[in-house]
């Protein structure tokens, strides 16, 4: 395992790369945490180690305000989540070892990878949201973002669900996001895993996502909840065979 940074326009993302035993030339995976999450989570290190044994090296990084990489947290918002995304995969798209680029990440790290599969599309050979909190932009157009309502047409300047604090920039930021768009520019494969007892992010997300996709599957976990944590040996295992599927 490599531990770096990354730069993104000044910002330094805390990152780690691990490599399959013995790998030479090969695949790499991207993979990006959630809101209030982090690359040690259990469910990150489970689709981690799931990659590394279908023998994808992966490319974890913390994304602003998140981890050990630079900003705070209450400044964070998905325009500073794009750019930093679009600086990790410049840097792996320059990597001698790099065959095929994939991208994956859960909940909101889900979402960004939604958008950032559109916006480089020619880039990755699949991308695979883990579930995605691709409901973020319409919840924050709808005027409920972590269960605090406000008045979405006068945003106030923080709001607090009392454990954590966000600036009303990452409404704002959010409430301007279409999904749907870097959805549909989006052609090749997707994979998303999604817990069916999720109460964080609703599971009928997932079933619209896979719909609205050229060319989707959805694995669903029975039973299980946002972070996977009551059959992460299943989440593990649909990403280690989809790899093995698919390279
Ligand atoms: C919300 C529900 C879920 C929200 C964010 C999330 C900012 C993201 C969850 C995650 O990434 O795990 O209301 O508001």
């Amino acid at each position: 395992m490599k531990e770096f940074y990354i730069n993104s326009d000044g910002i330094r993302l805390h990152s780690k790369l691990d490599r399959p035993e013995g790998a030479e030339k090969g695949p790499l995976c991207i993979l990006i945490h959630g809101f209030t999450g982090h690359m040690e989570e259990d469910h990150i290190i489970a689709a981690k180690d799931a990659m590394i044994s279908a023998g994808v090296s992966v490319l974890r990084v913390e994304m602003y305000g998140h981890g050990q990489s630079d900003g705070e947290f209450k400044d964070h918002t998905l325009y500073k989540w794009v750019t930093n995304a679009l600086s990790v995969v410049a840097y792996a798209k320059q990597l001698e070892f790099v065959t095929d680029l994939y991208l994956s990440g859960h909940s909101q790290g889900g979402l960004l990878t939604m958008l950032i599969g559109g916006m480089c599309c020619d880039d990755f050979k699949s991308i695979i949201p883990l579930s995605p909190a691709w409901m973020i932009p319409e919840i924050s157009r709808a005027g409920n973002v972590l269960g605090i309502p406000y008045d979405p047409d006068h945003i106030p300047e923080s709001i607090t669900n009392g454990d954590v604090v966000l600036s009303g920039d990452y409404i704002r930021v959010a409430q301007t996001i279409h999904v749907e768009d870097e959805i549909s520019r989006y052609q090749g494969p997707v994979l998303i895993i999604h817990g069916d007892a999720d109460d964080v992010v609703p599971f009928s997300y997932a079933e619209k996502a896979v719909e609205l996709y050229n060319n989707a599957k959805l694995i669903s976990i029975h039973g299980d909840d946002h972070c996977f944590t009551r059959h992460l040996n299943e989440m593990h295992d649909a990403i280690e065979n989809y790899f093995k599927s698919i390279y």
